[in-house]
Order: C-alpha cells, then structure tokens, then sequence
C-alpha cells in the first residue's frame, strides 16, 4: 500500500465511533473526484446486463480509482492497519425498481467471536440513494453481537436502524460482523451498491498505531466514547455494560495490547 498523509487517517474519536458503532461512513467533499465521475459510473452499471460477480473490477475499472483514493484509504488503515489489502470477492448490488420486500438482517461474516477488526465491507454508492430507492440498513454496535442468523431473519424494525441514505460517492466501512440487509424499493430506479472486500493481514502493534493517536487526547475522550448508548440500546441494561467491555477490549487490542477485559469489569470502568 502506498503511504499516507496523515491527515487521511481517522483520529482517536473516530476510530473510537468505529469501535462503538461498527462502521464508518466516508462522505463524499468537493474535489475528491473530477466532475460527473460517479455518474459516469452508474451509466456504465446501467449497461450491465448480468452480474460480473467479481468480474466488475474488469467491467469497471475506474472502481478502483474510489478505493485508491486517501480519503478512502485513510480510513481503511486505519481500521485495518497500513498492510490493508483489498480480497478477491467483490460484488454488484442492485436494488431493482420496486423490490417488494427487504432483505432479512444479516450479517456477512461468520460472526466470530474475538472482537478484533481482521475483515471489513467497504460499500461504494455511486447515486444519491433516497428513502424510496433501497438503502442498505445498518444496527450500529451489532458487529459485537451473536447472532444466528435464522434468529435475526425474524427480527423486523429494529430500534436505533440506521438507513444510509447518502450521497453520490459515498463509502461505508462496516465491521464484516455488522448486521445489515437491503431495504425495498418504491423506486422506477434501480439502487446500485459496490461491495468490496478488504482484509487485515496483521495484528496492532504497540507504539505503532495505524490511526492519527494522541494518547494524552485519547484518555480524555476514550470514556465517553466507549460508554457511549448505540443501535437498539437506549438504557442502562446487560448488553450495554458487555458492549462496553468489549469496546474497552478492541480498544485495546487497536494498542496491540492482549489486555482481556473480564465480565463485570464495567464496574471498574464506572468507578473511574
Ligand atoms: O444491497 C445492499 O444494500 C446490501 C446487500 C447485502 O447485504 C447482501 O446481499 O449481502
Ligand atoms: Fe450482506
């Protein structure tokens, strides 16, 4: 991977907001791109008449130019350290005109339970997607949660679903664990998603973190922003302290510390 300027990497609040919540949205800013690329990219996709699987990259080369880009990258390191490497898989997702029904919650990993970043979606709108056009949704802080997937098929409108209604030129970088699922459409236009992979080939390490850390600011803000309520938890209640732990304990391991945060430490953490 190339290097970096650093002003491209997330700070300590928001690889902190990365932890909590499971994702993080890069917004498109005037200049990232030359004018009418992205739209020059849903006309390509528009012309797509069945789904390259992996083969998109080939069908659309200019994708790579979005995952190049430092404002993309930035973030990617960060989460997933500056050896990130992008996978083989990739894939197109359309959401066709007037899709009648969402997809169920899902989540794409396989729900591993050590609570460290090693996998993450990068999900490329290249359209403004409305309410009416199919946005994905998302569960903030659900990538810390077991779920079997025939259980969470069940669930319907959950409490704290966010819908990512966003601009042209808009990423998500979610945690592979998060819940998700494509919502129905109402739209005449189809909703286009490029999902592609990205992987962390190797673990934190101390004294070398891969996000802009100022360890003096991080102590002021780590607190709050691992204590903080997200997705369906609005109270004080078992998921949140455990929530809470584990945050403090990827929080951690970001440190390349091996630090394992014991059940019913949140009474430690309350009392600092
Ligand atoms: O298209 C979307 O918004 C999400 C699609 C998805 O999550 C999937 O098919 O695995
Ligand atoms: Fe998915």
């Amino acid at each position: 991977m190339p290097a970096i300027a650093p002003k491209y990497l997330l700070d300590d609040a928001q690889l902190l907001d990365f932890i909590a919540r499971g994702y993080h949205l890069v917004e498109p800013q005037a200049g990232d791109f030359p004018e009418g690329f992205h739209a020059s990219i849903v006309a390509k996709l528009d012309q797509i008449k069945s789904n390259p699987g992996n083969g998109i990259l080939d069908a659309v080369p200019e994708l790579k130019q979005i995952y190049d880009n430092p404002r993309v990258l930035g973030p990617l390191m960060s989460v997933l350290g500056k050896d990130v490497e992008m996978d083989g898989h990739r894939h197109l997702h359309t959401v066709k005109p007037h899709t009648p029904r969402s997809q169920t919650w899902h989540q794409d990993g396989t729900n591993v339970r050590h609570h460290q970043t090693w996998c993450c979606l990068a999900m490329y709108y290249p359209q403004d997607v409305t309410p009416e056009m199919g946005p994905t949704a998302v569960l903030p802080g659900t990538h810390l949660r077991n779920a079997p997937t025939d259980t969470m098929s069940n669930y319907g409108n959950i409490k704290g679903t966010e819908f990512l209604t966003v601009r042209a030129g808009t990423v998500a970088i979610t945690h592979y664990d998060l819940w998700h699922a494509a919502t129905l459409s109402r739209s005449d236009r189809p909703r286009y998603m490029l999902k592609f992979l990205f992987n962390r080939k190797s673990a934190p390490l101390v004294g070398r973190p891969s996000w802009r850390h100022d360890a003096k600011a991080a102590d002021q803000i780590i607190i709050n922003k691992t204590a903080s309520m997200v997705g369906p938890i609005q109270h004080y209640c078992s998921d949140y302290y455990k929530e809470w732990e584990l945050r403090r304990e990827m929080w951690e391991w970001y440190l390349g510390s091996q630090e394992k945060i014991e059940p019913g430490a949140f009474r430690t953490l309350l009392s600092r």
